[in-house]
């Protein structure tokens, strides 16, 4: 057996004016939480450090740049507390920050960050961005300006190893893990970049709007309650669907929760299994743990059958996928 007890740290509602510090405190919080029970790595979501910004409409640039992290994410000022917090639990994390280059470019990005050796092993840049360059019309409705605020991620769908988690056969080699971010988990293409790989564990942090009709393209009349159980449904089952056919585990962290009493975002953290089955899953919309032991030799049944890709897959019929 390849062991790995893995968590997904969900956080509630963050609001506008939430301060760093407190945001940070409570990351930290979460991480203590996990590792008190033993996990040895641990899911954060995506834009973590400040509220989903991309719902608002920002024109004052300096405003937009506040919501940004520079530099080096493990030791600035307003992120180095939760990997100081990991490295001195010995417990690796990813998580999602929205990220300003010096060359003043901006991603949505995530990072897996090891413990032990206290570096960054992989870093990953969204790709798909939701939604619009620009604002609705209706000042009702709920933005999602990421199109505007972010460049696509140019850094692929890298999977990479991970040593000192789980003890490993000599013939295994170490856990291969892959990051997406969010919208990235609604794409097949995306799955199977990682796949191919040979992947075991995809992680997933994300903010998804629960009532957004203008975003998804349904009536605006539709009953809120309904259109959030939709998006936890779709959630689910690109989750559930997507770790079946690359025979991985996934990992999905939240953002949830009511930010500002006004922006609903889905809960539904979830770790899945090769087979497709949920293993935990979140039972609130706030700050929550949710931990499994992931036995990796799980992905071998899939990933040598059913979902042996060398096998059974007919790529010269699937050049349409990349244009050719
Ligand atoms: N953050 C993010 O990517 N959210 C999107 C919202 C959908 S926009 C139509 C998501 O795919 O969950």
């Amino acid at each position: 057996a390849r062991k790995v007890r893995i968590a997904a740290a969900q956080v509630g509602a963050v609001h506008l004016d939430a301060s760093r510090k407190n945001t940070l405190d409570r990351l930290i919080h979460l991480l203590e939480h996990a590792a008190s029970q033993g996990a040895q790595v641990v899911l954060f979501p995506e834009c973590t450090f400040t509220t989903f910004f991309p719902r608002h409409f920002i024109a004052a640039e300096a405003e937009l740049e506040s919501f940004f992290e520079r530099g080096d994410i493990v030791t600035s000022e307003n992120t180095r507390g939760v990997f100081e917090k990991a490295q001195e639990l010995g417990v690796d994390i990813s998580i999602g920050f929205a990220e300003a280059t010096d060359g003043g470019e901006h991603y949505n990005t995530c990072v897996y960050y090891h413990a032990k050796s206290g570096s960054v092993l992989s870093k990953y840049r969204k790709i798909h961005l939701p939604g619009d360059y620009e604002p609705f019309p209706d000042p009702e409705a709920t933005n999602q300006l990421e199109k505007r605020y972010f460049k696509p991620g140019n850094l692929g769908f890298e999977a990479f190893r991970v040593p000192d988690l789980a003890d490993v056969g000599q013939d295994q080699g170490e856990p291969i893990f892959g990051m997406m971010i969010c919208n990235d988990r609604r794409w097949a293409e995306a799955w199977r970049c990682l796949g191919l790989q040979g992947v075991e564990v995809v992680f997933c942090g994300y903010n998804t709007t629960g009532f957004a009709p203008h975003l998804w393209g349904t009536s605006t009349k539709q009953d809120p309650k309904e259109a959030e159980s939709m998006a936890l449904f779709h959630h689910k089952l690109v989750m559930q669907a997507h770790s079946y056919t690359n025979a991985c585990f996934s990992v999905s962290a939240a953002r949830c929760g009511w930010d500002d009493g006004k922006y609903n975002l889905i809960a539904g953290s979830t770790i899945i299994a090769p087979d497709g089955k949920i293993l935990a899953e979140s039972i609130t919309d706030e700050d929550e743990i949710i931990i499994a032991d992931c036995d990796l030799d799980r992905c071998k049944s899939g990933k040598t059958r059913t979902f042996d890709f060398a096998r059974h897959r007919r790529v010269k019929h699937y050049a349409r996928l990349t244009g050719q």
